[in-house]
């Protein structure tokens, strides 16, 4: 039996689904998990499925957390987590209280976990993934479902535009267009922006630096946060505020967290900038990286790092 075919069987076996994914959830963390769990319902409309994890505002528009679930829900329940490199980034902890886990991811196995594990790193997304599992179990999908897993694919795959994106990204999402849901209005509304967040993106563009050999940064600190009333975990649509500027061929961002310490979001245009991000205990894609680090005097040893990756190729 191929992977799919063993997990569409597990799904199929367990009356209790609890679909985890990564802390600091972006669009393809909700699409993969929300879209799984949409596809489940329908499919078997009589198992409990729920989504476990904190909610985050920004996102509301695609879906919502269930409530936590008690823990003696785990007991016989199948776990599922998607979009979740680490055991440690996994939202609720609960996650191996499970009778069964499976992993469905396409960040690299760094550290592999779960009873059943599919990880491919040539899907742009795991919301691509889940749309392909839907395709190959033969699933009815609906336009909730189709919205939401477009969402996750647009999101990880910036529209069709990042390395990875490849002729099974268009059929997944030919098939999800099939539904006919209203894509006009996610676009619209995955795309639109306060004139608060422009005057914001504007103020960290001025505040940006370059280096000599083309490594630009931004630096997020508390009052910036506080004078345009963020929260923390909103910082990552700043990730990419730097790319497709002429000069610079790596674009970094350090933000602060609540506890002081700094996220660090790395994105480059060619170069293999994943390696430094593992340096400080973190990971991620080949052009796409981030970590967690203490201070700005480490922010500084990253940019001397990406200075040498740069003048060395
Ligand atoms: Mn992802």
């Amino acid at each position: 039996m191929n992977l799919l075919t063993l997990i569409e069987e597990k799904i199929k076996e367990f009356e209790t689904i609890i679909i985890h994914r990564h802390i600091l959830p972006d669009g393809d963390a909700y699409g993969s998990q929300l879209g799984l769990k949409y596809l489940i319902q329908k499919k078997y409309p009589n198992k409990k499925v729920y989504a476990q994890g904190n909610n985050i505002e920004y996102l509301n528009f695609i879906g919502k957390m269930d409530e936590p679930v008690e823990d003696e829900t785990y007991n016989n329940a199948l776990v599922i987590v998607t979009d979740c490199a680490n055991v440690e980034r996994i939202d609720d902890q609960r996650f191996d209280q499970g009778k069964f886990l499976i992993k469905i991811d396409h960040h690299p196995d760094v550290t592999p976990y779960g009873d059943l594990s599919w990880v491919d790193t040539s899907f742009t997304s795991a919301s691509e993934m889940v749309g392909y599992l839907a395709i190959q179990a033969k699933w009815e999908i609906t336009q909730q479902a189709a919205r939401t897993i477009y969402h996750g694919i647009c999101t990880d795959s910036g529209r069709f535009y990042f390395e990875g994106t490849s002729s099974r990204t268009f059929e997944v999402a030919a098939r999800l267009f099939e539904t006919k849901f209203d894509f006009q209005e996610l676009y619209n509304t995955m795309y639109s922006q306060t004139f608060e967040d422009l005057a914001a993106k504007s103020e960290l563009i001025s505040q940006a630096t370059v280096s000599e050999y083309g490594v630009g940064y931004i630096i997020i600190q508390d009052q910036f946060i506080k004078k345009y009333n963020f929260k923390y975990e909103d910082s990552g649509k700043f990730s990419n505020l730097l790319k497709g500027v002429a000069g610079i061929d790596i674009w970094i961002v350090f933000s602060i967290r609540e506890d002081g310490k700094y996220r660090v979001e790395f994105r480059s245009k060619d170069l293999q900038i994943n390696n430094i991000a593992a340096k400080w205990g973190g990971g991620g894609h080949r052009l796409a990286a981030g970590a967690i680090i203490d201070n700005l005097e480490q922010a500084m040893e990253i940019i001397a790092d990406a200075n040498e990756l740069i003048k060395g190729n």
